[in-house]
């Protein structure tokens, strides 16, 4: 059996989601962060990441995390990446060469756009600069995936796969900053095709419906 560990509010959408696109049983543990509780020690607190059995798992404390009938992954790209190469079909790379892309706009999606992305999703208190720095941190990476959406319909491999997944819910993260998208619009339409499909409403009504 397949445990998907991490609630829907928690970079766990990504998993989450592949795993509706391809609709499969699974068994979801909603492990909470435990930033987010007020004593995540306390003996009634839920299943959190500084809980010691999550922490037997994933020593790292964070989610999501998977295990797979005994395998256990960690980082969410790796999941997402993980399931779809053992499933197959189109959202699966075909070749060596569309792996290496999906892991390459994984990287990409990772190192160049998730922190400056967050920074908009989150902006720090107390800090007037950084929603402007992080405009500014995007401004390439964005202007990267323009040029490639301009003419290519989806990623890798002229198809939705595994990869805009990943790179969608990173790329979600800077999508309240309307001005960053009006100036892309192969972006702004790849992502709202994106989270057209119904396996991403059925992944985001699961989190609207999770406490905040
Ligand atoms: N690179 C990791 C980051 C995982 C991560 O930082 N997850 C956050 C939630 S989105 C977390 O678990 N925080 C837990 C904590 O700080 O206690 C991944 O993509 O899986």
């Amino acid at each position: 059996m397949l445990t998907i560990y991490g609630v829907y509010r928690s970079r766990a959408t990504r998993p989450l989601w592949l795993m509706e696109e391809l609709g499969l049983p699974y068994r979801h543990e909603p492990v909470i962060q435990a930033y987010r509780l007020p004593d995540a020690h306390a003996p009634d607190a839920p299943f959190n990441t500084r809980s010691a059995a999550f922490l037997a798992i994933n020593p790292m404390g964070s989610i999501p995390s998977m295990d797979d009938d005994g395998f256990v992954l960690h980082e969410s790209l790796a999941i997402t990446l993980y399931l779809a190469r053992k499933h197959g079909g189109d959202l699966a790379p075909g070749d060596f060469q569309e792996e290496a892309s999906m892991i390459q706009w994984a990287l990409f999606a990772a190192t160049s756009i998730e922190t400056p992305a967050l920074t908009i999703a989150m902006p720090p208190a107390g800090d007037a600069a950084a929603v402007d720095n992080a405009v500014t941190a995007l401004a390439r990476p964005f202007d990267v995936l323009e040029a490639h959406l301009k003419t290519n319909t989806y990623l890798v491999g002229g198809r939705f796969t595994a990869a805009d997944i990943n790179v969608a819910e990173i790329v979600r993260y800077a999508q309240g900053h309307a001005p960053l998208f009006a100036t892309r619009p192969a972006l702004k339409g790849w992502l709202e095709t994106c989270q057209a499909r119904p396996g991403f409403k059925a992944m985001w009504e699961k989190r609207l419906r999770e406490p905040a």
